[in-house]
């Protein structure tokens, strides 16, 4: 039987386990990447393993959610991360350079290695033939650590593309069409692999935007091979070295298969507040826009923001709306500079923001009271844009500059252009100097901690009973930007859990946090897909923190499962009917009984019981029992046990 490209290179890195969908499987991994939002935490984690250097191929520190540097907590936790790095051998990839994603693709990826990524968007390497995985920050300490990573081997999905995208139609619309199908629950325990004849006209940075959002789906990750288009990106690149063909087998199997015939594509739109929201561009096409966002780890590559230049040449933007483009990476930048388009840009109007993630995670730019904005990015989940009352649209670039020209939501189709063509530079403008290789002599770095860099308590072992009150019900799809919001205020308190903690679920439940604090902790019920989105541990740390034992939802999103379980807390699954019986306030006892696949659960305020599905392999049972990853790993690593 022929494998895929996946199972090719999943193959060749297997650990333990059994290749077989469902299935525990673990890999080792040949990179890391972290970002300054969950690095903080990885770092303090690595310490507090007591290691005195990586031991993979390949670990890069990225600096791009926070930038603000308002008071001495984000520069200081600047300074941790680059001296964390120095230190722990690191590459370090200084403020400004860029997002983690774009960057990491231009730079560092490899077709066939594997690399897992403190970032939900991880996958975006997959579009240069990687096995690229977002994880929380626990297993990425852990995978720097030299520890394989471990995961439940998912199903493979063949998509097939077939035809060529339209003029004014572009990759984005590809997977916002695949999110229209599927939901952003389609992709869980899934792997999505690209192939078919459309695949020559789709560039490597084309192929990241759909393995990019292939994470709003709930896949597990999303690949391309690796063939002559991803050969002239590398070569393009400066790093022709480091390519080799990775091609599907003829006979290969996969689990199922889609078809999309891109000549039938139209631009697409994801309404608010859910990437899986999706219609036509021309459905909502003339409803009035106050600002639009461009770039983004989605939408940031040289393509997509020249096109955005040659459609503003000349034009302005229309003047009730403010537009923005947060590029991804120092060089896309330079090439624009050098052929001129940055001029295009600037004189249509737009404000250029730094090279960092910005206004995707509400690092500035919100929209106004009940504003309507339209952004190339890849989340639109309720309050992320910083103002609760906003409408975030996802759109493509094209669809973006189209709105932005003419004041209302406008099919980019309608404007009357010519079709735009661009072609990739034969070589990029290649200045690595902002981005910093570790000392060659450890020894001598010192880590500098500011006052906001709290190191990290560890839990005791995992208690036989637990007797807790449920302190939250929340329904389907929750995020973590619910459980966790980001955002200019609370990203600086990414590396000290004692304060991001007063900020758990504040969006949705201001009073969560005094209420965990009276009651010395409790349990979460949730519904289906609990913690979708990002990888952001502190979804789960937070919780911890709060005395959080257990949550108990009827299904969860897969990340943020392990988080829960790195962090020592049980993650629980009920049916639907039992769900509808419990409520906030009610008190239950939880009897933990590792070694079953159904814990008893009664319910002491209403006087009921039932059995909660425990869905975990070995592994977790061990970790659960230590009070998590960090006590399992530490007492591991030192020979303990
Ligand atoms: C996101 O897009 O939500 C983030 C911010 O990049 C997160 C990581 C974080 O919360 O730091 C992600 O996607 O994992
Ligand atoms: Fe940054 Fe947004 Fe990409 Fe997350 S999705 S890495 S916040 S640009």
């Amino acid at each position: 039987m022929g494998l895929g490209v996946f199972k090719k290179i999943v193959k060749s890195h297997l650990v333990s386990g059994n290749m077989r969908a469902g299935e525990p499987i673990s890999i080792k991994i040949d990179q890391t990447l972290t970002q300054d939002a969950t690095g903080t935490m990885v770092y303090l984690e690595f310490e507090a393993l007591g290691l005195k250097k990586v031991k993979t191929e390949l670990s890069v520190s990225y600096v791009d959610h926070n930038l603000m540097q308002n008071g001495f907590m984000n520069a200081d936790d600047h300074r941790f991360l680059q001296t964390s790095a120095s230190k722990y051998g690191v590459y370090f990839s200084r403020p400004g350079n860029g997002i983690c994603h774009q960057l990491h693709l231009e730079r560092f990826s490899i077709p066939g290695k594997t690399l897992l990524g403190s970032d939900s968007h991880t996958p975006t390497a997959g579009g240069i033939g990687m096995v690229a995985i977002g994880a929380g920050g626990l297993d990425v300490a852990l995978a720097m650590a030299g520890e394989p990573y471990s995961i439940v081997m998912p199903e493979v999905v063949k998509v097939d593309l077939r035809g060529r995208l339209m003029p004014f139609v572009s990759a984005k619309d590809i997977i916002l069409r695949l999110l229209q199908m599927l939901t952003v629950k389609g992709g869980v325990n899934k792997v999505f692999e690209y192939t078919g004849p459309a695949l020559k006209y789709l560039d490597v940075t084309e192929r990241a935007t759909i393995t990019n959002m292939g994470t709003e789906l709930g896949a597990t990750t999303s690949i391309f091979p690796s063939d002559e288009v991803t050969y002239r990106f590398m070569k393009s690149q400066g790093r022709e070295r480091d390519w080799f063909e990775i091609l599907p087998d003829e006979d290969a199997e996969y689990e199922s298969e889609i078809v999309i015939d891109l000549d039938e594509l139209e631009p697409l739109v994801a309404q608010p507040h859910s990437p899986d929201n999706v219609v036509k561009v021309k459905e909502i096409e003339g409803k009035k826009v106050d600002q639009v966002a461009i770039g983004s780890c989605t939408n940031s590559s040289f393509k997509d923001l020249m096109k955005v230049a040659l459609m503003l040449r000349g034009k302005r933007v229309h003047p009730g709306v403010s537009v923005a483009l947060n590029p991804g990476s120092r060089q896309v930048m330079l090439e624009l500079q050098r052929n001129g388009a940055l001029e295009w840009i600037l004189s249509a109007g737009v404000r250029i923001l730094e090279m960092g993630c910005g206004p995707c995670i509400g690092m500035g730019f919100s929209p106004p009271t009940g504003g309507v904005s339209l952004r190339t990015y890849n989340r639109n989940f309720y309050g992320r844009s910083g103002t609760k009352s906003a409408f975030v649209y996802l759109v493509s670039p094209e669809t973006a500059v189209a709105s932005a020209i003419t004041g209302v939501i406008t099919d980019p189709r309608h404007l009357g252009m010519e079709p735009i063509i661009v072609r990739e530079p034969e070589k990029y403008v290649i200045d690595d100097t902002m981005i910093l290789p570790p000392s060659p002599d450890p020894e001598s770095v010192e880590v500098i901690k500011g006052p906001n860099i709290v190191s990290l308590e560890l839990k005791g072992e995992m208690e036989d009973t637990i007797s807790a009150e449920v302190l939250i019900k929340v329904g389907d799809n929750i995020t973590t930007d619910h459980i966790m919001p980001a955002g200019a205020n609370i990203l600086p308190l990414r590396s000290n859990l004692p304060e991001i903690s007063k900020h758990v679920f504040e969006a949705i439940d201001p009073g969560f946090y005094e209420r965990a604090r009276r009651r010395n902790g409790g349990i979460i019920v949730g519904g289906e897909n609990y913690g979708q989105g990002s990888s952001r541990e502190h979804a789960a740390l937070a919780p911890m923190y709060l005395g959080i034992k257990a949550v108990i939802a009827t299904s969860f999103a897969r990340i943020h499962r392990a988080n829960l379980v790195n962090a020592g807390i049980i993650p629980l699954i009920i049916d639907k009917e039992t769900y509808n019986r419990i409520e906030q306030g009610d008190l239950l006892k939880v009897d933990v009984e590792l070694d079953k696949d159904y814990f008893r659960v009664v319910n002491l305020s209403k006087s009921f019981e039932f059995q909660a599905k425990v869905e975990l392999s070995d592994r977790d049972r061990q970790l659960l029992k230590a009070g998590g990853i960090l006590p399992f790993y530490k007492k591991k690593l030192s020979g303990e046990v």
